[in-house]
């Protein structure tokens, strides 16, 4: 298991390839026996609280269990998100699309060391950051279906990590070009970026650079079985780890805009492999509830900051940079707890 300051450094070794900032740029040092722990019943298990019942709750499934008309309304609503002004004055957004894409890169900011990534906050911020994304897409795009996911090790065990109809021109288009990397098929074709690389806000086409072997050794379930082994007393290790191979596999693999560390929400892709990861943080969450649906440590910061470290709580505050209102870890944790009320098809 790679410790938080040898996973720095490997950020540090690799930010000098700007575009390929979440390329660790490292040989395979997980040492952990796969998990043994993924009871079939595991993801459907339901923890109902407050106004979320069996009634209420919406299941996020995933990409290929939509009928096709479920899909055109995702592609739809996101083609609508990109069309609609910015709501907040972040650098470089200029659609609503963009708000959620400059919010990320706030949170990625250096100045206290990337601290939606490298710390406790790092599930929590991206659950939330998927629930106000599928929100926004409801009540500003008029979608009524639900935040899709993108299934990435079963693809890993199929030995095609881009079998996935998701790929195809009809949905999020496939590769970038072999001249430029510039994604010139499919809906969201020859997008202009306003947001980055990194933490630039400059004009660029929206890329992808598939890489198979990436995809299919990164993805591979038992690097997030070997994440479960961890319990709620070292989240910080479950936390890194998730953070590593599971994370970095959709990224990677991806390529292009997709493994910018600041700017990769600019794929719309980036929502699927996210809402994955969050499908993983809940399964681990699962499978010992008591000990880890709240379990939450570390600090709010990378860095120190000049007024002195914050241990991180579940009241802490999670920051969206006025995207949509901010909202304490706590509510959060448990998906279906009232202020989130989802469960994932399988
Ligand atoms: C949960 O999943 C298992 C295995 O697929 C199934 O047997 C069981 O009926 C499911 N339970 C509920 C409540 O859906
Ligand atoms: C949207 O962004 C532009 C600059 O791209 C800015 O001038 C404008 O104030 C922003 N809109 C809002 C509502 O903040
Ligand atoms: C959403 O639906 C409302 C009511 O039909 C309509 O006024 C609005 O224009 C729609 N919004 C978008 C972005 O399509
Ligand atoms: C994607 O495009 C890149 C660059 O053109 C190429 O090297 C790679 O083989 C392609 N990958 C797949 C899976 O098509
Ligand atoms: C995107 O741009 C490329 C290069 O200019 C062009 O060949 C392609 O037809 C464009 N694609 C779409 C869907 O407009
Ligand atoms: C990062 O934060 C610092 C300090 O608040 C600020 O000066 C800088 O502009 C921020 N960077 C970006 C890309 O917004
Ligand atoms: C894909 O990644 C592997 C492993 O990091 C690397 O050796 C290979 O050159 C990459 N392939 C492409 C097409 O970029
Ligand atoms: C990493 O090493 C573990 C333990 O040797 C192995 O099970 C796993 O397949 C490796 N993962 C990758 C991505 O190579
Ligand atoms: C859950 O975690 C607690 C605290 O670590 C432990 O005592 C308990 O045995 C665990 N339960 C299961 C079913 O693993
Ligand atoms: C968290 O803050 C404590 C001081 O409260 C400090 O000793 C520790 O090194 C910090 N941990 C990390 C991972 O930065
Ligand atoms: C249920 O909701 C109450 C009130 O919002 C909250 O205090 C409690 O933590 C929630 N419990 C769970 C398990 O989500
Ligand atoms: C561990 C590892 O693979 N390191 C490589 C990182 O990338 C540099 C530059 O391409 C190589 O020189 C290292 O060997
Ligand atoms: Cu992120």
């Amino acid at each position: 298991m790679l410790s938080l300051s040898a996973l720095l450094s490997l950020i540090a070794l690799s930010s000098a390839s700007p575009y390929y900032t979440r390329d660790t740029n490292s040989t395979n040092t997980t040492t952990l026996a796969p998990g043994h722990y993924l009871a079939e019943s595991i993801t459907n298990r339901t923890f109902y609280n407050n106004s979320c019942t069996a009634e209420t709750v919406s299941i996020r499934k995933e990409w290929r269990s939509l009928t096709d008309a479920e899909k055109q309304a995702f592609v739809d609503a996101e083609l609508c998100l990109m069309a609609l002004p910015n709501k907040t004055d972040l650098p470089g957004a200029t659609t609503r699309f963009d708000d959620f894409q400059a919010a990320h890169q706030q949170g990625t900011n250096t100045t206290y060391g990337d601290i939606i990534h490298y710390t406790g906050q790092f599930l929590a911020w991206h659950r939330w950051q998927m629930h106000a994304h599928e929100t926004v897409l409801k009540t500003e795009c008029n979608y009524t279906g639900t935040l899709p996911w993108w299934d990435e090790a079963q693809d890993a065990a199929s030995g095609n990590f881009f079998q996935s109809d998701m790929w195809t021109d009809q949905w999020f288009g496939g590769n970038g070009s072999s001249i430029d990397n510039c994604v010139t098929t499919g809906p969201f074709a020859n997008r202009t970026e306003h947001i980055g690389p990194l933490e630039e806000t400059t004009d660029y086409c929206f890329t992808r650079k598939f890489n198979l072997t990436k995809g299919l050794s990164y993805g591979a379930r038992e690097n997030v079985d070997a994440c479960y082994e961890f319990g709620g007393d070292e989240f910080e290790d479950f936390y890194e780890c998730m953070a590593y191979y599971p994370h970095i596999a959709g990224h990677q693999a991806t390529g292009g805009v997709m493994t910018d560390v600041d700017s990769s929400p600019g794929d719309p892709v980036f929502y699927l492999h996210h809402n994955y990861l969050d499908r993983l943080y809940w399964q681990w969450q699962q499978i010992n509830a008591t000990d880890r649906m709240y379990a939450i440590s570390g600090n709010t910061t990378v860095t120190e900051p000049l007024t002195g470290w914050v241990p991180l709580i579940l009241d802490y505050e999670m920051d969206m940079y006025g995207v949509v209102d901010n909202v304490a870890i706590s509510e959060v944790m448990n998906i279906q707890g009232g202020f989130l009320c989802y469960a994932f098809e399988y």
